[in-house]
């Protein structure tokens, strides 16, 4: 079997402004992974500079880090095999230009800096961006009765 991840996802201030937060965690659900954890919350400054500290200093760093505090977002961390690749595949390419029909920035976006939602781009960076907006006691494990049918064991 595939390595169980856990990989965090934000449905980012556009998503939430455009009521497309369900279609979007519905995408991600229907993929077949499961939810361990949400939460609705407002980014501050220092969060948002915390969650994009690798972009510090580039030219859309400040656009950035206003377009994340601009609404409150939802977070989530989703759990399954490959989560991480999965959910990136799901959302499609950070720009909406290059992303295919089918993927979640391809079929509701138009530009970068409105990309509808964010998802960790690797297993070490899932584990510190999911520490950075959950506690330990607010992820939960928990068996699904369609687990069998969706994760070949
Ligand atoms: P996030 O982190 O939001 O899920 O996006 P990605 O993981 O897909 O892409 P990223 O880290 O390279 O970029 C973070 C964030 O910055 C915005 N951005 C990026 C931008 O506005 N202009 C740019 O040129 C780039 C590279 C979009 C996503």
């Amino acid at each position: 079997m595939a390595e169980l991840q856990r990989t965090l996802v934000l449905v980012k201030p556009d998503g939430m402004q455009r009521g497309l937060a369900g279609t979007i965690l519905a995408r991600l659900e229907a993929r077949g992974l499961k939810i361990v954890g949400l939460k609705l919350l407002q980014i501050d400054e220092a969060l948002a500079r915390r969650h994009y500290a690798a972009h510090e200093g580039k030219g859309f760093f400040l656009p950035l880090v206003q377009y994340i505090t601009a609404s409150p977002v939802i977070a989530a961390v989703f759990e399954g095999p490959n989560a991480v690749e999965v959910v990136r595949s799901t959302m499609g390419a950070t720009n909406p230009v290059q992303a295919a029909p089918g993927t979640i920035r391809g079929d509701f976006a138009l530009e970068i800096g409105r990309n509808l939602i964010h998802g960790s781009d690797s297993p070490d960076s899932a584990r510190l961006e999911i520490a950075l907006f959950f506690s330990e006691g607010e992820l939960l494990s928990y068996p699904r009765d369609t687990d069998r049918w969706i994760i070949e064991s």
